[in-house]
């Protein structure tokens, strides 16, 4: 199989800088000649997103269950554009603020007590990340940077329980790559990328730079493998 261009995820708490963090890898990703399609999710621009924004800034209510179901669905209506792009003849690399595990981390954490299963299921068969970079920083450091804003999950209980979420899903991720990583080598198997924490409660700069040098080899190396299809 021809080598193909990646897809990378960035995946953050509030207040982790994954906005600048997912801006400055694009830039990086350009400037050392990587064609790059930045995405992010909730796409906002779409009908569907135009739900989800409402949703968020409180203007409208939804029930949970139905949130969740939009907020998949936003990912499924540009499934074909991450298919498309990661396989267009003139190699594009595709780098999306947010997916799936942020769907899945912020239904979790509600007070509803929606099951993990329940949450993870409307997203089974999305293309999946070659790699995942979760940016972690601790409620405390958050609040340091200045509290929450003004969206209906930037409240500090809630973010603690999307922190303990993500941790379930990257310790479930790591876990199943390592599984696929005894019988192949490369970078994606099996659909289950690799996911990678970084700790974003340090300066700028540095974060930035430890998510080049993890991202820089890999990009350049490319993947032999086909896109895989998330949790299959
Ligand atoms: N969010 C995001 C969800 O609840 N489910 C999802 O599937 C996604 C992608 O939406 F609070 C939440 C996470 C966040 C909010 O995200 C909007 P941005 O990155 O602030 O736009």
């Amino acid at each position: 199989m021809p080598k193909r261009t990646l897809f990378i995820v960035i995946e953050g708490l509030d207040r982790s800088g994954k906005t600048t963090q997912t801006a400055i890898l694009h830039e990086r990703l350009v400037a050392a000649g990587h064609d790059t399609k930045l995405m992010k999710f909730p796409d906002r621009t779409t009908a569907i997103g135009k739900m989800i924004d409402s949703y968020l800034k409180s203007e409208s209510e939804l029930d949970d269950h139905a949130i969740h179901l939009l907020f998949s669905a936003n990912r499924w209506e540009l499934a074909s554009t991450i298919t498309q792009t990661l396989l267009h003849p003139s190699p594009i690399t595709v780098l999306c603020d947010r997916y799936a595990f942020s769907g899945i981390a912020f239904t979790a954490s509600k007070p509803a007590d929606i099951p993990f299963e329940w949450c993870r299921a409307p997203d089974v068969g999305l293309p999946a990340p070659d790699l995942t970079i979760f940016l972690d920083i601790s409620p405390e450091t958050a609040k340091e940077r200045g509290g929450y804003g003004e969206e209906r999950y930037e409240k500090e209980e809630m973010q603690r329980k999307v922190r303990a979420v993500f941790g379930r899903i990257g310790g479930e991720m790591i876990a199943s790559s390592e599984r696929g990583d005894e019988e192949h080598a490369s970078l994606a198997q099996g659909g289950r990328g690799r996911w990678v924490m970084i700790d974003a409660g340090r300066e700028c700069e540095e974060v930035a730079k430890e998510i080049w040098t993890l991202v820089e080899p890999l990009v350049k190396e490319g993947a032999d493998t086909p896109i895989g299809k998330l949790w299959i």
